[in-house]
């Protein structure tokens, strides 16, 4: 940022400058395709300037649906030998070159606030996708829920968090012994410290392996995958996604069968990841039973999800008071807390932002303005990062990222 460019102009930029027609990428170089969950925040951004650009980022993302409902989370549009691994490794099986896995499903949601925003021009936009976004809810309650109804993510990269100490049991019960040679991209583009570690790749790897071996079939996949967790990012934003589409239905008298009831199970699901021993929403290990033990910031979900909890607010109130720039990945009272290390610590804007929505819609307004506005701080003073040290907020990962620039002109960047 210079001193003659403003912010939301630095953030419009941006977008515009990741635009490859029709989807955003998240930066150059380090992540060169589109993404699932951060092209749902992008349209947020986009709709602050051009709606019509907002619905395309959406209408483009589910071009690569899968025929079962799934939407992969990486579209391989245009190869990139900068980024590993790619479509080769992959071996998706959709109507694009994509990935095997989905991300956490903020579409709908996304989709609805756009629509608010620009009723008329959205409506016949929202309607056309309403039944891609159904069949993507179908998919995860066909395929991604546990015994109690809590949504499981089947790879760390599907829970879009990728690193986070939540795996670190599941991903201690995957033999990577076998995995092979493989060259990683990402830290030729940022630093090696500010990633996972190759520990951690192996793994990534190795489940992608399973995944394609099994033609990604879900069926062959529930006894061949070692890794399956019921996840408070997938539960809570399932659940949200499951009340909007709800929303939409009733609104538009589109009928949607059987949403009440997904709704119902969701709640129920989501809320049996409240571990009381922690006093905190947790992840759950769906083979072994066995709790992470993590208070991350998609513990701070649950209101996005309209759950309540007060012990989850008292939490959030020390967080906002004690940790400079909020909210960081990981419980930094933790000795597995990392300051810069991707999702084992640092705070993310498009985050707090998720958050936000949930306590304003939840009433706590002081709490979601606070977070608000020390989001906007840390944006204004530390630039549109990937991610931020929570301690210091210096930047960290890849620059002119999108979902940031978005992040600050939907939600922190405004007056
Ligand atoms: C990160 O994940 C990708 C793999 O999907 C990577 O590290 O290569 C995560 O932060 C994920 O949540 C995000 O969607 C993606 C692109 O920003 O980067």
């Amino acid at each position: 940022m210079n001193h003659f460019t403003s912010p939301t102009d630095s953030a419009r930029n941006i977008l515009i400058a990741n635009d490859r027609g029709g989807y955003t990428i998240p930066t150059s170089g380090l992540y060169p395709y589109q993404w699932n969950w951060d092209s749902a925040v992008a349209a947020l951004g986009f709709a602050e300037f051009d709606i019509d650009r907002a619905w395309t980022e959406l209408e483009t993302l589910f071009s690569g649906q899968w025929d079962d409902g799934m939407l992969p989370h990486i579209l391989f549009h245009k190869p990139d030998p900068g980024y590993f691994p790619g479509p080769d490794v992959w071996g998706g099986t959709g109507p694009i070159a994509s990935s095997g896995v989905t991300q956490p499903p903020l579409a709908a949601t996304m989709a609805r606030r756009i629509w608010e925003k620009d009723p008329a021009t959205g409506e016949d936009r929202l309607r056309a996708l309403f039944p891609a976004m159904l069949a993507w809810h179908q998919w995860f309650m066909r395929w991604r829920l546990d015994d109690q109804g809590a949504v499981c993510t089947t790879h760390p990269w599907e829970a879009g968090r990728d690193n986070a100490p939540d795996w670190d049991g599941a991903m201690a019960g995957i033999d990577a012994s076998d995995v092979g040679e493989y060259q990683r991209r990402d830290t030729s583009h940022v630093n090696s410290a500010d990633r996972p570690t190759k520990y951690d790749y192996d793994r990534y790897i190795k489940l992608v392996q399973i995944g394609r071996e099994a033609g990604w079939d879900q069926q062959q996949l529930l006894e061949k995958n070692p890794f399956r967790v019921a996840d408070p990012t997938m539960s809570f934003t399932a659940l949200r996604a499951a009340h909007d589409l709800l929303a939409i239905s009733k609104e538009l008298g589109i009928r949607a069968e059987g949403l009440s009831a997904d709704v119902d199970r969701l709640d129920a699901g989501a809320k049996s990841l409240w571990n009381e021993t922690l006093g905190a929403f947790d992840a759950r290990d769906a083979h072994t039973g066995q709790w992470a033990e993590s208070v991350s910031n998609a513990s701070y979900l649950c209101w996005y999800a309209g759950i309540e909890s007060q012990q989850m607010l008292d939490r959030l109130k020390t967080v906002l008071t004690t940790v400079p720039h909020p909210i960081p990945s990981y419980d930094p009272t933790s000795p597995k807390f990392d300051e810069r290390r991707y999702w084992r610590g640092p705070t993310w804007a498009f985050m707090n932002m998720l958050a936000g929505f949930g306590l304003k819609d939840m009433g706590h307004g002081v709490e979601a303005e606070a977070l608000r506005l020390k989001t906007g701080r840390l944006i204004a003073g530390h630039g549109f990062a990937e991610y931020y040290d929570p301690i210091t907020g210096s930047p960290a990962g890849g620059n002119s990222f999108t979902w940031t620039a978005a992040v600050w002109l939907h939600w922190a960047g405004r007056n």
